[in-house]
C-alpha cells in the first residue's frame, strides 16, 4: 500500500514511499490521470555534505566568495556562499539594479542576449525595443535594457575606452550576478539574478547627474528591481534622493520595500598600491625613494607589505614570498636604506608608538594585517629641502609582466616632494620609473558614513579584509540620529593579503585588455557583495517584507572582527560579516 504520497512540488516531482520497491512503477502508473506519464528512481538515504564549487575558471580567486586561506588570507572569512547555492543560486525573477557607472551588457558574462539583463516588457516584442516610442508610458523611450540617467538615453552601456573608471559599473554588477559555472571568468553572489543597469554617469565615470536626476534613477530602480545595489555617495543631503530612497523602501517589490544598498565609502589613511613592472631579462632592484621637495616640509610616510605578484595580477611570488612585513622589528636580509642631501632618520623601522611632538601621525596601523612593524620615513624638525632617504630591495631576476603591490601611508603636504618607487638596473640606474605615490593621500580622520548611506532608510554597508580585519578606508561612523547606527553590515573586500577579482569590460576596453580584473575592492565591492545575499535570500523567498529581509540578514551576520560586539554590534562592522548560508538558516526557522 502507499505509505504516503507526500511532498507535491510545483515541478510535478513527488517523493513517494512504498513498502514494496518492486511494484512502485505498476502501482504509481495506475494511479496517474490520463495522459500523464510516470518515471521514477530510487531515493537513497545517505549522510551529504554539500560545497557546490562552481567551474569557472578564477573561482579560486574570489575569496570574498569562498576564501581558503589564499596567499594567507583566513579561511572562511567569505560570505559562505558555496553551501546557499546548494538551495539556490538565484533566481532570474529576482532583479539587480546596478546603480553606476554602466553596465557592459555585451559582456560574455553578463550578456543582454542570454537573459543576465532584466528586459522590459513593455518595451519589447514588436519592434518596440527600437521604435523611438515610450510604449509603456513610463516617460523614458525605448528603455528595455535599463537607462542612461546622465545621458537621457536607453544605452547603459559604460564608457568603451581603456580606463579603470567606467569600468566601475561593471566591477560591481560582476560581483552581485556574473554568470556562474559556465566554464569562464567569475561566479556572481547571486549569479541566476538578473541585473538592471542604472547609468549614472558620463562616459568617462567622472561625471554625475543632478540630485533631481539621482532621484529618478533610485525611483526608476525601485519600479523593476527588487535589490538596489549604489557603490557611490559623498554629495550633500538632498529632498530628491532622500525620498526615492523613501519610495524604493515602501513602493518597491509591490509595496513590500525593496532594500536600498548603499557603501559606506572609502576615507582615511593606508592605501594598497599595485604598480605594473615590464622587465626586459635581467637584473633589477626596487627602490621606494622619498625626497623632500625644494619648499621643504615632509610629512610621514609608511611602508609595509610588500609583495610581487605575477602577470596575472594573483600570484604571489618569489623573491620575498608572500610579502615583507617588517615584523619583529627587523628589515629583511638584503634590503638596505640609503640616506642622502642631509636626511638623518628616514626610513626606520617602526612599532606604530607615537612619537611626542608629531602633528601628524599614521594614526593607524595598517589594519588589514597582523603587523605591528612597519617601515617609516620621517625626519624630526626641518629635513633640509632634496634631502632623500631610499629603501632598496635586494637584486632579483625579473623578465616580463609583474606587478608589485604594497601597503602605503603618506601625508606629504608639499607638491614638489617626491615618492615615487622605481626599478634599478645593476648600476644603480633608474630604468623605469613604476609609479607615484600620490601627495596628501592621508586625508584626516572623517571617517563618517557617506551621504546618501547614512540616510536613515539607507541601508550602509562596510567593507572587511579576506583575514577578517578593519580595512582602514571603510567608513563607520554613527549617524547624527543616535537611533539610527551608520552601519548596517559588512562585506569581504580587499587590503588584506587579496583584492577582489570581478569582471572588467569585456576586451580592450576597461581596467585591462582582459574580461576579468583583479584589482577592486573598498567598499564599492563590499556593497554588491552584500546585495548579492540579499538578491539570494529574496530568491528563496520572495514574499519576505523589506524588514523580514533585513532581519534575515542581520542574523546571519557573523561577529567577527577584533573588536567587541554591544547589544549584537560592532563600531566597524555593524552586525558583522553578511552571511548567505547563515542567512538562509534564519530564514528556514522563521518560515
Ligand atoms: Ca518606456
Ligand atoms: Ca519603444
Ligand atoms: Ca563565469
Ligand atoms: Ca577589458
Amino acid at each position: 500500500m502507499w505509505k504516503v504520497p507526500c511532498r507535491p512540488r510545483q515541478d510535478n516531482t513527488w517523493f513517494v514511499s512504498y513498502l514494496d520497491p518492486i511494484a512502485i512503477h505498476s502501482r504509481a502508473r495506475d494511479r496517474l490521470p490520463d495522459g500523464k506519464t510516470w518515471s521514477g528512481q530510487a531515493n537513497f538515504l545517505h549522510e551529504v555534505e554539500f560545497h557546490f564549487i562552481p567551474n569557472d575558471t578564477q573561482f579560486g580567486q574570489q575569496q570574498y566568495l569562498h576564501n581558503t586561506g589564499q596567499n594567507g588570507a583566513v579561511a572562511g572569512a567569505d560570505i559562505q556562499v558555496e553551501n546557499a547555492w546548494d538551495i539556490t543560486t538565484g533566481k532570474p525573477e529576482v532583479v539587480i539594479a546596478i546603480i553606476d557607472t554602466g553596465v557592459d551588457i555585451d559582456h560574455p558574462e553578463l550578456d543582454f542576449t542570454k537573459g543576465k539583463i532584466f528586459i522590459n516588457p513593455g518595451e519589447s516584442g514588436s519592434g518596440r525595443e527600437t521604435n523611438g516610442i515610450d510604449d509603456d508610458g513610463n516617460g523614458y523611450i525605448d528603455d528595455v535594457n535599463g537607462w542612461d540617467f546622465y545621458s537621457q538615453d536607453n544605452n547603459p552601456r559604460p564608457g568603451l575606452i581603456p580606463e579603470a573608471g567606467p569600468a566601475h559599473g561593471t566591477g560591481t554588477a560582476g560581483i552581485a550576478a556574473a554568470q556562474g559555472n559556465n566554464s569562464q571568468g567569475v561566479a556572481g553572489v547571486a549569479y541566476g539574478c538578473r541585473i538592471l543597469p542604472i547609468k549614472i554617469s558620463s562616459d568617462g565615470g567622472t561625471n554625475f547627474p543632478s540630485d533631481f536626476n539621482l532621484g529618478r534613477a533610485i525611483r526608476y530602480a525601485a519600479d523593476y528591481a527588487d535589490v538596489l545595489s549604489s557603490s557611490w555617495g559623498g554629495a550633500a543631503q538632498s529632498d530628491a534622493v532622500n525620498s526615492a530612497i523613501d519610495y524604493a523602501t515602501t513602493s518597491g517589490r509591490n509595496a513590500k520595500g525593496a532594500p536600498p544598498f548603499f557603501s559606506s565609502g572609502n576615507a582615511k589613511s593606508w592605501w594598497v598600491y599595485r604598480f605594473p613592472i615590464n622587465a626586459a631579462s635581467g637584473s633589477y632592484c626596487l627602490s621606494f625613494y622619498f625626497q623632500v621637495g625644494p619648499s621643504g616640509g615632509g610629512g610621514p610616510v609608511a611602508l609595509d607589505n610588500i609583495s610581487l605578484l605575477a602577470e596575472d595580477e594573483y600570484t604571489y611570488l618569489e623573491p620575498f614570498f608572500p610579502r615583507v612585513t617588517f615584523e619583529g622589528g627587523i628589515i629583511p636580509a638584503g634590503w638596505s636604506v640609503l640616506l642622502g642631501g642631509g636626511a638623518t632618520r628616514d626610513w626606520a623601522l617602526w612599532d606604530g608608538t607615537v612619537v611626542p611632538g608629531e602633528s601628524y601621525i599614521p594614526d593607524k596601523q595598517f589594519h588589514g594585517t597582523p603587523s605591528t612593524w612597519c617601515l617609516r620615513a620621517w625626519q624630526p624638525g626641518s629635513p633640509p629641502p632634496g634631502s632623500w632617504a631610499e629603501f632598496r630591495s635586494p637584486y632579483m631576476t625579473l623578465n616580463g609582466l609583474y606587478w608589485l603591490r604594497f601597503a602605503e601611508f603618506n601625508n606629504i603636504f608639499t607638491p614638489d616632494a617626491v615618492y615615487q618607487v622605481r626599478l634599478l638596473d645593476t648600476q644603480g640606474q633608474v630604468v623605469q620609473t613604476l609609479g607615484s605615490m600620490k601627495q596628501g593621500a592621508y586625508n584626516g580622520n572623517d571617517d563618517r558614513v557617506q551621504y546618501p548611506a547614512i540616510y536613515a532608510n539607507s541601508i550602509a554597508i562596510g567593507a572587511i579584509t579576506d583575514n577578517d580585519r578593519y580595512p582602514n578606508y571603510s567608513r563607520y561612523w554613527l549617524t547624527l540620529n543616535p537611533a539610527v547606527t551608520g552601519l548596517f553590515c559588512v562585506g569581504p573586500s580587499n587590503e588584506g593579503w587579496n583584492d577582489v577579482t570581478t569582471l572588467d569590460i569585456a576586451g580592450q576596453n576597461g581596467q585591462n585588455g582582459g574580461n576579468v580584473r583583479h584589482y577592486f575592492g573598498g567598499t564599492s565591492s563590499a556593497c554588491p557583495c552584500v546585495a548579492g545575499v540579499g538578491a539570494l535570500i529574496l530568491s528563496k523567498n520572495s514574499e519576505l517584507t523589506l524588514q523580514q529581509l533585513k532581519d534575515a540578514l542581520k542574523n546571519g551576520c557573523e561577529q567577527v572582527g577584533d573588536e567587541t560586539y554591544v547589544d549584537g554590534k560592532a563600531l566597524h562592522y555593524g552586525y558583522g560579516r553578511a552571511n548567505a548560508y547563515r542567512s538562509f538558516t534564519v530564514i528556514r526557522s522563521q518560515t
